[in-house]
């Protein structure tokens, strides 16, 4: 199974990827963990896309795509996987369907989770992380609504958008969640 959870930054994504790829048996693909992870080793990509991460902003198309091939191309990945984070931008969703399509493996489900913004500011100012000042959030978030949200059309296009409530405990999302990627 070929999944992508979609969301604005909060919403929970990355805390119901860990336990769907549990379920499922597949790899779980965040790109804001592996940015943080080549930022910690110190390469130069790493502090390249530090530096976005750090106003808020995407990190470039190129930077991204080079790392999420690359681990693409690992053999952990025939069986499926659970991408979070990753497409954030139309161009990035193309190069994935390319990418996908010369493997024959296209995506079977893109599942947004949907909760309210007043929400999101209070999960992410509990949390910490360098990233989650109330400025930056902003700055995250303005990018979510301009850049990413438009993928949802995307994908209804092509058949395979779904939604979930990510409001109530994370055992309720994930319960809300597993229905859909059976
Ligand atoms: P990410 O690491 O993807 O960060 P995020 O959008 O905030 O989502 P995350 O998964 O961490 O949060 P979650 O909702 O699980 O991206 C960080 C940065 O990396 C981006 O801003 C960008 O600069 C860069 N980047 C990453 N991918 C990129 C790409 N493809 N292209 C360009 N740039 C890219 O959780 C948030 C909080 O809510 C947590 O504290 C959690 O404990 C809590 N929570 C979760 N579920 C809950 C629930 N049901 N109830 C209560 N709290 C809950």
């Amino acid at each position: 199974m070929r999944i992508v959870l979609f969301g604005a930054p909060g919403v929970g994504k990355g805390t119901q990827a860990v336990r769907l790829c549990e379920r499922l048996g597949v790899p779980h693909l965040s790109t804001g963990d592996m940015l943080r992870a080549a930022r910690r080793e110190g390469t130069p990509l790493g502090i390249e896309a530090g530096i976005y991460m750090d106003q808020g902003k995407l990190a470039p198309d190129a930077l991204v795509l080079q790392i999420v091939e690359d681990r693409l191309e690992q053999p952990d990945c025939r069986q499926g996987f659970v991408l979070d984070g990753f497409p954030r931008t139309e161009p990035q969703a193309v190069a994935l369907d390319e990418w996908l399509a010369e493997h024959g493996t296209p995506v079977d489900r893109v599942v947004q989770i949907v909760v309210a913004r007043e929400v999101i500011l209070e999960r992410l100012s509990k949390r910490g992380r360098t990233d989650d000042d109330q400025d930056v959030i902003a700055k995250r978030l303005e990018q979510y609504e301009r850049l990413t949200e438009p993928l949802i059309h995307y994908y209804t296009a092509r058949g395979v958008m779904h939604a979930v409530d990510g409001l109530g405990t994370p055992d309720e999302v994930f319960e809300r969640l597993v229905a859909l990627c059976q």
